[in-house]
């Protein structure tokens, strides 16, 4: 049965949210629109059964709304603190810490050397994959997987530094139930999800494979009606949130927030 959430953490986007990190050409995001699909997307969180921890905004950090990058929450296991690949974002994780210890008192840290953004965590069932990306670097991933294993978790790691239309691992691969994947083209056939029913999505509708579930419904992006239709097809009740300015900031739904 797949994981049910209870609870989220997110963070609102900042003031200057547009001065963040981004590698797409889609023009300078809107801070007022932005806030404002932000709290739908809060909203469908709570809708959906999620009570949610808000974080404070803060200017230091345009990239903090991306609150999944800074901690990985596996809700039976326990959690684990990142350290985010880029620099301008490392200062992030200070703010979640207090958060996820108020739930996971005992979360540890990747430590430098080791990078790793939770965006490139990819949990699938009774598996872990681990993106290995320019923001997640081998020895980060390793900490990770050891962390994991102390906990009886497997991992695979996937090197998508190659894979210039993604960021991160799950910008192209989610698992939406223990064994199914919506993943890019690009990824579903990659050996390392054999053993996965993958949906892929449309050419053209790629910013659409990080969708979330989120208990009984997946979070998917406006504007990418034939993934709507996929997940429909297999009985999915979705959720349609506007998400234009984060996808201009690289960002996709899954980024905004921590769900245990
Ligand atoms: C960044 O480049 O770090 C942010 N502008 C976007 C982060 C998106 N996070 C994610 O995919 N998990």
């Amino acid at each position: 049965m797949f994981a049910r959430f209870t609870k989220a953490i997110v963070r609102p986007p900042a003031r200057n949210f547009a001065d963040g990190l981004t590698t797409v050409k889609l023009g300078t995001p809107d801070v007022e629109l932005a806030l404002a699909q932000h709290a739908a997307y809060c909203g469908a969180l709570e809708r959906n059964g999620c009570a949610l921890t808000t974080l404070a905004t803060d200017d230091r950090y345009p990239d903090s709304t991306f609150v999944e990058d800074t901690a990985l929450i596996l809700p039976e296991l326990g959690a684990i603190l990142t350290r985010p690949g880029a620099e301008s974002r490392a200062g992030e994780v200070d703010a979640i810490r207090s958060a996820i210890h108020f739930y996971f008192a005992n979360a540890p840290q990747i430590e430098a050397p080791g990078t790793l953004d939770a965006g490139d965590v990819c949990e699938a069932g009774d598996h872990v994959f681990i993106g290995i990306s320019h923001r997640t670097n081998h020895e980060g991933a390793r900490q990770l997987s050891a962390w994991l294993l102390t906990n009886g978790v497997g991992a695979t790691h996937v090197d998508i530094r190659g894979m210039s239309e993604i960021l991160h691992l799950k910008s192209g691969v989610v698992a939406i139930e223990e064994s199914r994947l919506v993943a890019i083209r690009a990824l579903a056939s990659h050996p390392a999800f054999a053993d996965y029913e993958v949906l892929s999505v449309a050419e053209g509708e790629e910013y659409a494979a990080n969708c979330v579930r989120v208990n009984d419904v997946v979070f998917v992006a406006a504007g990418f009606p034939r993934t709507h239709e996929l997940l429909w097809a297999e009985g999915y009740a979705l959720e349609v949130l506007e998400m234009s300015e984060f996808a201009k900031m690289d960002g996709g739904l899954s980024c905004l927030s921590l769900r245990f």
